[in-house]
């Protein structure tokens, strides 16, 4: 019998995750209230509140897909030059890892009106933390109560 210890491998590299790319909005009124939606039953994250957006379609640029977005979820109208990029969220799901840059809007055309016949709620950035969120948008909390200081 050999003495010599079996050679140990190295240990495996992790499998890389797949990116994928979201954007989300946070729309202040003229109290500095934010909106936010809850995540509908059947879907990922259900009964959870975030800020709106979605995940951009192929070849498209994020300011676009952030308007297509928000006229889709919540009837508006946003001009790209009314986006403000605030900060980036990351989080690494089991599946995937999410990218998303938060941008702020204080100004857009029409009524917010749930089109996807989600909740909606407009709280001011010190209560945000009353609500549950995705992993992601929670880290963004800080920056939206940072804006108003
Ligand atoms: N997501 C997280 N926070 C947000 C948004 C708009 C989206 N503020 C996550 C939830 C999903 C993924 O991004 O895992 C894609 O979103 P959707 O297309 O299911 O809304
Ligand atoms: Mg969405």
């Amino acid at each position: 019998m050999s003495d010599v210890a079996p050679q140990s491998l190295p240990p495996a590299a992790p499998k890389p995750l797949r990116m994928v790319l979201v954007v989300a909005c946070a729309l202040l009124d003229a109290d500095g209230r934010v909106l936010i939606a809850k995540r509908p039953e059947g879907k990922a994250l259900a009964g959870l509140w975030e800020f709106p957006g979605g995940k951009l379609e192929a070849g498209e640029r994020p300011e676009a897909a952030l308007i297509r977005e928000l006229h889709e979820e919540l009837g508006i109208t946003v001009k790209e030059a009314c986006l403000a990029p605030l900060t980036f969220a990351s989080h690494a799901y089991d599946d995937f890892h999410l990218l998303m840059p938060l941008y702020v809007c204080r100004r857009w055309d029409g009524f917010v009106s749930a089109r996807e016949g989600q909740e909606l709620k407009w709280v001011a950035p010190a209560r945000l933390r009353d609500y549950p969120m995705p992993p992601a948008d929670e880290p963004l909390i800080p920056h939206l109560i940072a804006l108003q200081a």
